[in-house]
């Protein structure tokens, strides 16, 4: 079987190949449910199935698409994933998390990961964008365990700015400039993939949480273990207030997501063209 670092490497020169001499994407970016479409604001674009990628794993969540797309937004290069991939997917969290590996290993250091989340803070609306102070890994796993690889970052990785200081100050900017409400939270991820009860969101609500989810982390501990900026926007879909809980479907979730879409677009676009 091949280890970790030969997939890595097999796909990371799959994609330099398909660039075909073009520049290097520099800035990564993970697409959440309901949000893929900001990819098709990418323009000059090289566009890879998942599927067609050596080792990648596969998307199988609706609202996913399952595409990397690379090319120029707001003036950066950037390789969007559309579609990511969870852990409730049947994917260990080395498979979730193997494509920001990869843009690691294609020299990207800056990453925006976003998510449709419920907001736990009652401050919060469905349709707000978040931005993501920090997290609380509830997923019941972490993406480190197992031998450490030396040549991506040490066995134990710093989490204290597990998102970006700076990146944050600027997110903050960008949405005062454009008049976008800009909330601020903590984000814990729980496995999924049922929907959480009333008292576990009680819970996850008294532990420190202001939104609950089912991804993103996994990813944002990679890419701090590999020395990567990290900036986290959430959209809050669904009120998940434990005391007056509302029944869920994921297709709610993919449909408020898309009305938030020119907001959260435009912010995306914003924060890029300032970084
Ligand atoms: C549940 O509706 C799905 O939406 C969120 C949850 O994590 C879960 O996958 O998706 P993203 O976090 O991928 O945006």
């Amino acid at each position: 079987m091949l280890e970790l670092r030969e997939k890595i490497k097999d796909a990371a020169s799959y994609i330099k190949k398909a660039l075909a001499g073009r520049e290097l994407p520099q800035i990564g970016l993970v697409l959440g449910s309901g949000l893929g479409s900001l990819a098709e604001e990418i323009e000059e674009t090289v566009i890879l199935d998942y599927a067609e990628i050596p080792h990648f794993p596969v998307s199988t969540v609706a609202g996913h698409a399952g595409r990397l797309v690379i090319g120029l937004l707001s003036g950066k290069r950037v390789m969007a994933m559309q579609g990511r991939f969870h852990y409730y997917e049947g994917y260990s969290l080395q498979e979730v998390t193997f494509p920001i590996r990869v843009m690691q290993a294609l020299g990207i250091k800056e990453l925006i990961v976003t998510n449709a989340c419920g907001g736990m803070n009652p401050t919060f609306a469905p349709g707000d964008l978040m931005l993501i102070s920090d997290h609380i890994n509830f997923i019941g796993s972490n993406p480190l365990i197992g031998p450490n690889l030396e040549e991506f970052g040490p066995r134990f990785p710093d989490m204290s700015e597990a998102y970006s200081r700076r990146l944050r100050a600027l997110a903050r900017q960008v949405a005062e400039e454009q008049g976008v409400k800009l909330q601020e939270g903590v984000y814990v991820p729980v496995s999924g993939p049922n929907y959480c009860t009333p008292a576990e969101l009680i819970f996850l609500r008294q532990i420190g949480g202001d939104a609950v989810g089912m991804s993103t982390v996994p990813e944002v501990i990679v890419a701090n273990h590999g020395g990567m900026e990290v900036l986290g926007i959430a959209c809050v879909t669904d009120m998940a207030i434990g005391e007056h809980l509302e029944k869920l479907e994921h297709e709610q979730v993919v449909a408020v997501a898309e009305q938030a879409r020119p907001r959260f677009i435009q912010l995306i676009k914003g924060i890029l063209a300032a970084m």
